[in-house]
């Protein structure tokens, strides 16, 4: 299928069915700045940020893309984009500022506003509560290693959804838990900064703990929206047919992907194989109620797609953006190469046929336990300048774009590899280019250019063409 130029938008458009979602997606920390503005209290990020070599040249988030002062202007061009809905974050420490007790007044007017901003522009408010910001009273009392931030988090979920629930079409709990377990407390490359390896398996448990709680407690509030969890997957490959490798690969898997959707869709963690049972014992021992509690009936299911991975025995070349950590080094596997495909910014294989294997995959493993489904992240960043006198050609990002929405819409029509499984919306990561954690600004996803030092937004070339993708539907 041929995905690029005006003709492949046509072809695009008349494969999405009626009431199909076209959003973009983004996250609090990433693009509001004035992390001390307001009476937001600091985050885990924060403080992880100011530790220097964590952030890639040293880069602040103070700043970022200034969204908090600048929500309308982005809003305007969000409008002119035609996008159906904008998922975005609420920051924790922005209206809860110590994570516990009282709530900002400024903080949760900035979201009303925000809120009220895109119902005026006729773009559908879909909420993520967690994006990796626990306000860093918490994060003091081991953040997510601390069962108790479990129960703050359906607290803090409880306050949102009684003042925003009127109006939020879409709540979505918690924000790709892997992400935070490996990077923040497996690896150390991302706040709170541990390097627990294994031993960090806890925070899955009470991450998820936390999205449970939050779903009842949404529930209880009374939102009128739907309710989901956003989670993060990549299809594993063995790298050979080693036996190792494949053993490996199925551990991978697990960490990766299955203690965070099993429990949430199945009601219980996976067994991993004999050979890996110590590392995952701690999951073993969740109790009856908890799971009862994680596993919640769900509106929709998120998934952020990206890449897939594929797993090779024994340490090697990984690499976060700021280099191979020690503990990376301490694995007994590392991620391999997939030669066959192009590769992101980050250095990420471009593979938008995987996207469909993984819808695939998804069904087989939860069968009628799968909710419909948002793709709730995919894009691709690419080096692009820092400065720019008009829209870029990011023709790579239109690609990229276009071929995983392709994918995506072909897996799951009648007679495609994954038609059994119901696609409701596609959200582009992300709008601006933005505070791209510990790479700084290095990595730019965006559909519009940001300059750091003037911030002015400059639509790219994918910004238009997921403009024309947008109207040529409605034609
Ligand atoms: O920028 C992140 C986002 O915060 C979570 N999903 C992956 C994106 C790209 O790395």
């Amino acid at each position: 299928m041929t995905v690029q130029g005006s003709v492949a938008v046509q072809v695009l458009a008349a494969r999405l069915s009626p009431g199909f979602t076209l959003g973009v997606a983004s996250a609090a920390f990433q693009i509001e700045g004035s992390l001390s503005a307001g009476g937001r209290g600091p985050s885990g990020w924060d403080a992880f940020a100011e530790k220097p070599g964590s952030i890639l040249d040293g880069h602040s988030p103070a700043v970022a893309c200034d969204h908090y002062n600048r929500a309308p202007e982005d809003v305007e061009l969000m409008r002119a984009l035609g996008i159906d809905s904008y998922r975005f974050s609420i920051s924790w420490p922005r209206i809860q500022p110590d994570g516990t007790g009282p709530f900002n007044a400024a903080g949760l007017d900035f979201y009303d506003r925000l809120i009220d901003q895109l119902l005026e522009a006729g773009i559908s408010p879909m909420a993520t509560l967690y994006h990796w910001d626990t306000p860093l009273p918490l994060e003091h009392r081991g953040g997510w290693m601390n069962r108790s931030t479990a129960e703050r988090f359906a607290e803090y979920s409880a306050a949102a959804g009684r003042r925003f629930g009127d109006r939020v079409a879409q709540w979505v709990t918690l924000n790709e838990p892997v992400s935070v377990t490996l990077n923040g407390y497996a690896l150390g490359v991302h706040a709170p900064g541990h390097d627990l390896l294994f031993k960090a398996l806890p925070s899955v448990h009470h991450q998820l703990l936390g999205h449970g709680l939050a779903v009842q407690a949404l529930r209880a509030a009374g939102v009128k929206g739907g309710i989901g969890v956003a989670n993060l997957h990549s299809p594993v490959r063995p790298a050979s047919r080693k036996i190792s490798d494949r053993l490996l690969a199925k551990v991978f898997d697990l960490m990766m992907n299955r203690v965070y959707a099993d429990p949430i869709l199945l009601g219980h963690y996976p067994k991993p194989p004999l050979i890996a049972r110590p590392w995952f014992r701690s999951l073993g021992k969740a109790s009856d109620s908890d799971l009862r509690n994680i596993h919640q009936p769900l509106d929709f299911y998120g998934l952020n797609y990206y890449c897939p991975v594929k797993v090779a025995t024994g340490p090697g070349p990984d690499h976060s953006p700021v280099g191979t950590t020690e503990a990376m080094a301490r694995l007994p596997f590392h991620t391999a190469d997939f030669p066959e495909y192009g590769t992101t910014g980050f250095g990420w294989p471009v593979a938008p046929e995987h996207l469909g294997i993984l819808l695939r995959e998804l069904k087989d493993r939860y069968g009628a336990a799968l909710p419909p489904l948002y793709i709730t992240e995919s894009g691709a960043s690419f080096p692009e300048p820092d400065h720019v006198s008009g829209p870029i050609a990011d023709t790579n990002r239109i690609d990229y774009l276009a071929s995983h929405l392709g994918h995506a819409l072909a897996a799951t029509s009648p007679g495609g590899i994954a038609e059994d499984v119901e696609l409701l919306g596609y959200y582009v990561w992300t709008l601006l280019d933005n505070f791209e954690w510990a790479a700084g600004f290095s990595q730019r996803f965006g559909l519009v250019h940001v300059d750091f030092d003037t911030l002015e937004r400059t639509p790219k070339d994918s910004y238009y063409w997921y403009q024309a993708l947008a109207r040529a539907r409605r034609a």
